[in-house]
């Protein structure tokens, strides 16, 4: 497999994923700050000109969520079954955390520095704020006192979820919940992100 992919981004998800199943993987870094990902060559993987995607097999395939679910089921791992109860929550967590919990802080983002300047409304700010934290107290009842967000272990759904909370964190967007904040420790210091991410820090060197 081929990740496309740059430190920093949702790109992260993709190659923490492949760590945690096991995979072995190339990396592609696609220099954001450079542009590369609106290259011709990169539009042909990717039309829609974002990090990150894979190549597996003969097929390119984009959207952090849609990968890491279509990996777990392929290799049997960290998704629960097609059809089951436990996949119906799966399904619904890993659909509010892409629309509702990530989407304030890719609001915030976009309106500081991701927007090309003369679009950017950096009032917009304060009300994406709000939002995410009307999405984190959900993700806190989601979560409840358990250790993971699926009543059968780890999984992809934690991925996608300590992943936002940490860019959370990063925005200065604050957590206010200790057992959220616990939650993300655990999951962030997983060993599997660790050599992920000394992964695609080497891919830069
Ligand atoms: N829904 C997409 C979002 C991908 C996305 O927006 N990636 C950012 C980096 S984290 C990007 O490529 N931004 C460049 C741009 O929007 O031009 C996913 O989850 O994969």
């Amino acid at each position: 497999m081929i990740i496309y992919t740059y430190p920093g981004t949702r790109g992260i998800r993709v190659t923490w994923a492949a760590e945690e199943l096991g995979l072995s993987y190339e990396i592609k870094l696609i220099n954001l700050k450079q542009g590369e990902h609106k290259s011709a060559s990169y539009l042909s993987v990717n039309p829609e000109g974002k990090i990150p995607a894979v190549k597996i097999d003969d097929f390119h395939m984009a959207e952090s969520g849609a990968i890491l679910t279509y990996l777990g089921d392929r290799y049997a791992k960290l998704v629960p079954a097609a059809g089951s109860k436990e996949r119906a929550r799966y399904e619904q967590v890993m659909s509010f955390l892409l629309t509702e919990l990530e989407q304030p802080l890719w609001t915030i983002a976009k309106h500081k520095f991701a927007l090309p300047e003369q679009l950017r409304v950096p009032d917009v700010a304060s009300t994406a704020a709000w939002e995410f934290q009307q999405a984190l107290n959900v993700f806190a009842n989601l979560l409840g006192d358990y250790d993971y967000l699926l009543s059968s272990g780890f999984s992809m759904v934690d991925i996608v979820a300590s992943q936002t909370l940490s860019w959370a964190t990063g925005a200065k967007q604050p957590i206010n919940n200790p057992i959220v904040n616990a939650y993300a420790e655990r999951m962030l210091t997983r060993d599997a992100l660790k050599r992920a991410k000394a992964n695609e820090n080497a891919s830069i060197s």
